[in-house]
């Protein structure tokens, strides 16, 4: 009789605005004993272009999955791009070469960025060409298909989400395109003026971190034969613009106000799906978001507020 093994969780980039929720979320499913959270950052220190430390981590930990989320977003990857590139590729072949070498599942996160020119912007197609403008997106995209390969070539369990701009109140993100949408609810419970990097009418897709999660969650207890996309999953949650967010903030604090200052990730984002079609997410395994626009304001406002004295 084949011995089934106990989930042992390895997260890479736990520290980061994902990572940090994710790691929680999966302690409380499976254990504080089952989840390894490391970060380049410090704490439990992994580096994930050291092949060897990965490699013992695994072995000596009794890996039986890794959630690898270190990389470099797409606003600071378009500052260091051989940096950029060298992180999330190489990073993600050396825990692809552990994952088949030791039959471990693997949850990697892709990115609208993975999306220019060419598309419909408005409802990006699960299928759309991939002509991705920055080299985060570029990453991403050779890592969509690296994953296939190693899924198709060697049956590694890799499955992935594209995820848009994520909101969060407990970590902030770092280096994205999409960051103004939490830097704005940061300087609004502070009670500061904000000045947005990207012009009031920039339609982008957002996500609720609780809903972000809940679908990392789902998508990887998904039952493997009904999973029919092994590149990674379109998700939409609310496609919104700097303008609505200062709308419904200032409809709770009538005193704050925004600046639009545009700066080089303007040209990022005007790449972007504004809003994307996850049809085969619902379809293959039941996605559906919770959180729209007013619910994720209130939501953020609530504890944001909670902490400021
Ligand atoms: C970024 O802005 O780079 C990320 C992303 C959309 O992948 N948040």
């Amino acid at each position: 009789m084949m011995k089934t093994r106990a989930t042992r969780i390895l997260v890479t980039g736990a520290a980061g605005q994902l990572g940090t929720e994710l790691a929680n979320a999966l302690r409380e499913r499976h254990g504080n004993a089952a989840v390894i959270a490391t970060d380049i950052r410090g704490g439990n220190p992994l580096n994930v272009m050291d092949k060897i430390a990965l490699h013992r981590m695994v072995i000596d930990e009794g890996i039986t999955e890794i959630y690898h989320l270190a990389a470099m977003l797409s606003a600071s990857g378009e500052q260091s791009p051989l940096v950029a590139w060298d992180l999330n590729m190489q990073g993600l072949i050396n825990v692809l070469e552990i994952a088949k070498a030791h039959a471990l599942r693997v949850f990697w996160p892709s990115s609208i960025a993975v999306f220019g020119a060419h598309i419909d912007r408005t409802f990006t197609r699960q299928f759309s060409i991939l002509e991705p403008a920055t080299v985060y997106g570029i990453s991403k995209a050779s890592g969509e298909l690296w994953c296939k390969y190693y899924f198709e070539k060697y049956g590694v369990d890799v499955r992935s989400l594209r995820y848009p701009g994520l909101i969060s109140y407990s970590a902030p993100p770092g280096g994205g395109t999409t960051d103004y949408a939490v830097d704005i609810f940061l300087h609004a419970a502070k009670g500061e003026v904000y000045t947005c990097f990207l012009k009031p009418m920039t339609t982008l897709p957002m996500l609720y971190m609780p809903d972000a999660v809940r679908a990392t969650l789902e998508l990887m207890s998904a039952p493997a034969d009904t999973l029919t996309v092994r590149t990674s999953y379109n998700l939409q949650g609310v496609s919104v613009r700097p303008l609505e967010f200062e709308a419904h903030i200032r409809a709770r604090l009538p005193n704050f106000r925004v600046n639009y200052l545009a700066d080089f990730r303007q040209r990022i984002a005007d790449t972007w799906p504004q809003g994307l079609d996850d049809g085969y997410a619902r379809r293959d395994w039941g996605w559906k978001p919770q959180f729209d626009l007013p619910s994720i304001v209130e939501d953020m406002l609530k504890n944001l507020l909670k902490s400021e004295p």
